[in-house]
């Protein structure tokens, strides 16, 4: 840690107030640059507890920059974990208010629902996919509050990792029903195919983003709750979004899951 209780809570606080209102901020790092891992964990904490304190109910985890289309857009070498509380939530189907967002863009998914509890270290593909209730298709709306969506890892972190909204939807499978390497997925806007890709993107195999997110948290003393949602990274790059588009994500052998923006 190199800052200090209040600055991560003063931090915490601008970041969240970003996102609630919708409004741009410079990187984190600009002011702070010494800033370490701890310091953009405990600010993404942070964040999570104040959603807490206010009644919003934490339903899963999110693994980004999982893939190599993903890091290259970004700029950045490894993967970042975030949170998702039920207020990120879309129903299958739904639309999202694009003036509470600032510069939205979506991403093809493969989500994760565990039916037991998930903890490392050692965590690998085998632990994940024997923990795994079903899988199913998601679109993650990612909304970074950093201008002009630029920043570094230990920023991202502590925006936790740009988490704006998310839908799951399709059909869900049971893991051994689907070869999570293979399985194709192609995002569409407005009818248009604007990113196809493929499970593998995503670490070799979605469920080692899992796995990473799994070892992660035990270096911090936790563990992935049973009955967690999972998103495990976007399989492709990120598309920019704006009122009026509509997105559809459909995914071989498990249907589609769509969102609409207005
Ligand atoms: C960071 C979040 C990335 C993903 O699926 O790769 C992410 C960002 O690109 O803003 O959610
Ligand atoms: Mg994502």
């Amino acid at each position: 840690m190199t800052l200090t209780k209040d600055t991560i809570a003063l931090l915490a606080e601008h970041l969240e107030t970003c996102q609630l209102q919708a409004q741009d901020t410079p990187k984190l790092t600009d002011d702070h640059p010494d800033m370490d891992w701890n310091d953009a964990y405990g600010i993404q904490d942070a964040i999570l507890a104040r959603k807490l304190s206010r009644g919003a109910r934490l339903i899963g985890l999110k693994a980004g920059l999982t893939s190599h289309a993903k890091m290259q857009q970004m700029d950045v070498q490894s993967p970042v974990f975030g949170f998702l509380v039920d207020d990120f939530s879309v129903p299958e189907g739904g639309t999202v208010q694009t003036r509470e967002l600032i510069h939205p863009k979506v991403e093809p998914e493969i989500a994760f629902v565990l039916k037991q509890t998930l903890k490392g270290p050692g965590c690998h593909i085998g632990a994940v996919l024997a923990a795994t209730d079903f899988v199913l298709p998601g679109i993650e709306v990612i909304d970074s509050r950093y201008r002009d969506f630029k920043f570094d890892l230990k920023s991202v972190v502590a925006d936790n990792t740009s988490a704006a909204r998310f839908v799951v939807g399709g059909r869900a499978l049971r893991p051994e029903a689907i070869d999570l390497r293979t399985v194709g997925l192609v995002l569409e806007k407005n009818g248009q195919p604007v990113a196809l890709g493929a499970g593998a993107a995503v670490l070799g195999h979605p469920a080692a983003a899992i796995a990473m997110l799994a070892n992660h948290l035990a270096e911090r003393g936790q563990e992935i709750p049973a009955g967690s949602l999972i998103l495990s990274g976007g399989a492709t790059e990120a598309i920019a979004v704006e009122a009026g588009d509509h997105v559809c994500l459909r995914v071989q052998d498990m249907g589609s899951v769509s969102l609409r923006f207005v």
